[in-house]
């Protein structure tokens, strides 16, 4: 779609009802999403729908289809990368979707956790924590309290339980129990900063952000950059919005490990359809669903 001129400031859409952004408007989408950064995957995701009713790319690149898995309306949401990608989704989605959504965020991730390889499933049960590179710490007036904190490891924000159960067992169906580690995701506001990443480039003070993250929380299994404001922002929503999230191992973060393309398209595939099967079977209540004008 193209975006016409837009009209209020504060949540603007055009004289056709699309918000800014994301270029849809009541009736494109469905209250269970499956998301994810990348749009070759959400492309993917969504010939793993039984039918696609809906298609669309926004201005600014977010893609989003909608169709039915098993009867069920589902929606496949590209996010793209980052907090503010993130929070365009949620925020514009929570706007125009009638109901309670539940959304499962389908990542990439590196682990901390030298046992878990990459091609395993790091699902984010035990909550997500932020990870936030704080620019005071860098400045040429910080003072002492902002030089001893130049990332920002935040507390926890929880899945919701019932969403993630389900995510979880069709996770496990789908590649084995063994294959599928529980425990807290954390999301970076950099893949490269706040991630622990070293480089010479920048004066980053990172080096010992990956073990500090461990030291505050041990079952950190998925470090990526998205499933914490969806979290975060689900906490604030009035309990409208139900999330989750799994991720592919795709990065070893003690041994550097890195997964091939081959393995991650494979995982996308049998992933995939595990995420899509779980937020299908999720009880959104009916006089919670979608009603208006739904193209579906
Ligand atoms: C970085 O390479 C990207 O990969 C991860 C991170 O969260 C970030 O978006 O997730 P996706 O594979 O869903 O994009
Ligand atoms: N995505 C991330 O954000 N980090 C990784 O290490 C791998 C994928």
């Amino acid at each position: 779609t193209e975006i016409s001129n837009c009209t209020d400031a504060n949540f603007p859409r055009d004289g056709n009802g699309l918000v800014y952004h994301l270029g849809v408007k009541e009736g494109h989408v469905a209250n269970r999403i499956v998301t994810c950064g990348d749009v070759g995957r959400a492309k993917f995701l969504s010939t793993l729908l039984d039918e696609i009713v809906f298609e669309n790319k926004s201005p600014r690149g977010f893609v989003i289809y909608t169709g039915f898995y098993n009867k069920v309306p589902v929606s496949i949401v590209a996010s793209m990368m980052g907090f503010p990608n993130m929070d365009f989704v949620v925020r514009e989605l929570r706007a125009i979707v009638e109901g309670d959504l539940a959304i499962v965020r389908f990542g990439t991730c590196g682990t901390p956790q030298p046992d878990i390889p990459v091609g395993h499933i790091a699902v984010s049960g035990g909550g997500c924590c932020g990870i936030y590179r704080n620019p005071d710490a860098f400045a040429e007036d910080a003072d002492d309290t902002d030089r001893k904190m130049p990332f920002k490891i935040t507390r926890l924000a929880p899945a919701d339980r019932v969403l993630q159960d389900l995510v979880n067992k069709e996770c496990a169906a789908a590649v084995g129990e063994a294959n599928v580690h529980e425990g807290v995701n954390a999301s970076g506001c950099s893949f490269y900063s706040s991630q622990g990443r070293t480089n010479t480039y920048f004066d980053d003070r990172n080096e010992t952000v990956v073990d500090d993250l461990v030291a505050k929380y041990p079952n950190t299994v998925a470090i990526e950059m998205e499933t914490f404001h969806l979290f975060d922002l689900a906490r604030s929503s009035h309990g409208t919005i139900k999330p989750a999230g799994a991720n592919i191992v795709l990065a070893q973060r003690r041994s550097n490990d890195f997964l091939t393309h081959d393995e991650k398209h494979k995982l996308e595939s049998s992933i995939g359809i595990a995420l899509i099967k779980a937020v299908s079977q999720y009880d959104v209540p009916a006089d919670r669903v979608h009603k208006t004008d739904a193209v579906w």
